[in-house]
């Protein structure tokens, strides 16, 4: 099996799919063997959904989220070209593997934020890798234009989604979930927020079915928060809101791409709300053992509210680690009773 292989020797996503990809013997990779991420087969959502489920856990990248697969691609092709420095605007998961890449790379990097909007762990772990960040009074949509800005007169290397080696990098998920399962599921679940995951991953399994690799492409369900759903209502949002920080977006870059993937698949994208991903959160974690991040739980939130025809193969891609955003759990669950360090007031706090 494939997956065997990928954990003896996984070499990163640049080597492992170099031929798909628009790299040369001259590009210096720069890689952290992200990618090979597992395909976990999820029993007790199986069971209620009545279909297979698999969760792809992106958690497990080297900064812990999905991002690592296009940065990887970004901060080597960015060293080809001997740019000295690379700017993003980030709801907290860019900023972090951008930070990570550009620093392996001996590259400066500078991300623009959202006062007070990005989760804690993506914080620490920017300032952490050694980024120069700055928190923007405004949100994401707004960081993202200034960058986009700064790309035209400043000269730095953009490395958000609209850089299109960040898409080439992370349609390797698709070539992967073939890879394991031996052909496409037929359903693929997905949080949206900037779209250039769904993006990316209609494009990999594209190219799988054009290489004759798999035989047909899976529905893209793509699912956005509440208050954050520019694609569902067919417009952008000027002040999206959701607890799932991570895709709070208003006007993603790749609104197109989206589209194209849901259409040419036959697929959707749909609304959940914020009580439906924090419950869904809640549920992978206790009843499947994987703990994601708000954003990521919003694919399977979506495949709990609206279904699937019984029996389908389905994967839901579970983009960032739930380590990223401790807060959000501390805050959703009780809180833990502190009791006297004693045999006995243990036994009674346990009921037992
Ligand atoms: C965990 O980090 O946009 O639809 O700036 O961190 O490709 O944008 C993050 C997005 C889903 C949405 N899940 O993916 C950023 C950023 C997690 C994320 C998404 C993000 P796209």
């Amino acid at each position: 099996m494939q997956e065997t292989a990928a954990r003896a020797g996984w070499r990163g996503v640049i080597e492992e799919y170099r031929r798909f990809l628009p790299v040369s013997e001259q590009t210096p990779v720069i890689t952290m063997l992200e990618g090979g991420t597992p395909l976990i087969e999820a029993p007790r959502l199986s069971e209620r959904v009545g279909a297979r489920v698999w969760l792809k856990f992106e958690g497990l990248n080297p900064t812990c989220s999905f991002k690592d697969r296009g940065m990887t691609m970004a901060i080597s092709k960015a060293l080809e070209r001997k740019a000295p420095a690379v700017i993003c605007a980030s709801t907290g998961n860019t900023s972090a593997s951008a930070a990570a890449y550009a620093g392996r790379a001996g590259m400066t990097c500078a991300v623009l934020v959202p006062e007070g909007k990005i989760a804690l762990g993506k914080m620490a772990q920017a300032l952490a890798y050694g980024a120069r960040v700055l928190e923007i009074r405004g949100n994401f949509d707004r960081a993202l234009e200034i960058v986009r800005e700064l790309g035209e007169k400043a000269g730095l290397e953009i490395v958000n989604s609209i850089n299109p080696f960040r898409i080439q990098g992370q349609k390797t998920g698709a070539f992967e979930i073939v890879d394991v399962l031996g052909d496409a599921p037929d359903i693929h679940c997905i949080p949206v927020g900037n779209a250039g995951n769904i993006t990316a991953y209609w494009k990999g399994y594209r190219e799988y079915l054009e290489a004759g690799i798999s035989t047909h492409t899976p529905r893209m369900l793509g699912f956005q928060a509440e208050g954050a759903a520019p694609l569902v209502h067919g417009h952008p949002i000027e002040n999206p809101s959701t607890v799932a920080t991570a895709i709070r977006i208003g006007n993603p870059a790749s609104w197109k791409g989206a589209e194209e993937a849901i259409s040419a698949s036959s697929g959707a994208v749909n609304i959940v709300t914020d009580e439906e991903i924090l419950a869904a959160q809640s549920l992978l974690a206790t009843s499947e053992g994987v703990y994601c991040e708000p954003a990521s739980a919003a694919s399977v939130s979506g495949l709990l509210k609206f279904g699937v025809p019984e029996g389908s193969k389905v994967v839901c891609i579970l983009t960032g680690h739930g380590l990223k955003d401790p807060d959000i759990t501390i805050k959703s669950v009780p809180k833990p009773p502190v009791v006297d360090a004693d045999y006995a007031a243990v036994c009674s706090a346990l009921g037992l």
